[in-house]
């Protein structure tokens, strides 16, 4: 079966990219089946409203849970050609649900959810908030209703975006890009920042000499041991004057290697 991931939202039109480029590729050669719905179109009143006033008081609006689990469910409802009845969908459903207030996104979580999803019994709904946020009994619903493997609240960083509809584009793109078959060289995969955890090495091109800006000579000295070796401490030097908790935790998983050896 094709890795499915079906995103609800009040703006559809948020989710183009995903026709694009290396993600639009895979939909249109069927290696991943990507859907886009509108949060509305499960709305029963003929104001089609999403949201309501939030108990306790405070500003903006809270998404009504109701609607959201009808539109959740309703995701599962499957047809393989236009012309064809709808079918329900089978599989158990993974709910993503992009907050601020979330599980930080990582590499890691990436390729869990690549893992998840090229099993054949898995698809994911993105539930795209907007305001401020779904109402919390959502996700208690979710947790006891038949057919939900999991459910995951996820952030892509201490920043405040107006709704989950960026968050679901980097979710989508972060992990089409790892599924079988997606990049034609998966030893790019490989090197990458985070699977190796260090922020990656400057990189150039040509000319050799731009404008007065020289390439490194030790990249083009035909070294390549001396490539390597510069490549790994422009990497290290970089991580420590920017990211200095990468390279603590880092030495602190060499600890963890070094007890388990003793
Ligand atoms: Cl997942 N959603 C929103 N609204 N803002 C964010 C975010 C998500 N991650 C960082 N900021």
């Amino acid at each position: 079966s094709t890795p499915r991931i079906d995103v609800v939202s009040i703006f559809p039109e948020y989710l183009a990219p995903l026709d694009l480029s290396l993600v639009g590729k895979a939909r249109t050669s069927g290696l991943v089946d990507l859907r886009v719905h509108d949060l509305r179109d499960v709305t029963t009143d003929r104001h089609r409203s999403v949201d309501d006033a939030p108990f306790g008081g405070g500003a903006g609006m809270v998404m009504r849970p109701d609607v959201w689990l009808r539109a959740i469910e309703a995701t599962a409802q499957h047809r393989p050609d236009p012309s064809a009845e709808p079918t329900t969908d089978p599989r158990e459903v993974l709910v993503l649900v992009p907050t601020p207030s979330g599980v930080p996104l990582t590499q890691a979580t990436l390729a869990d959810l690549a893992t998840t999803l090229a099993s054949p019994d898995v698809r994911a709904v993105i539930t795209c908030g907007r305001y401020e946020g779904i109402d919390a009994r959502l996700v208690e619903r979710l947790a006891d209703t038949p057919g939900v493997r999991a459910v995951h609240e996820l952030s892509l960083g201490d920043y405040v975006l107006n709704g989950g509809e960026v968050a679901a584009l980097a979710m989508i793109e972060g992990v089409v890009r790892l599924l079988p078959g997606v990049l034609g060289n998966p030893e790019s995969v490989v090197e990458e920042s985070f699977s190796q955890p260090l922020l990656e090495y400057p990189v150039y091109t040509r000319p050799a000499d731009w404008d007065g800006l020289e390439v490194p000579a030790v990249l083009t000295s035909g070294h390549h041991g001396a490539v390597q070796r510069w490549r790994r401490d422009v990497a290290l030097t970089r991580t420590a004057r920017r990211r200095p908790a990468l390279l603590r935790e880092l030495a602190v998983a060499d600890l963890d290697v070094r007890d388990r050896a003793v």
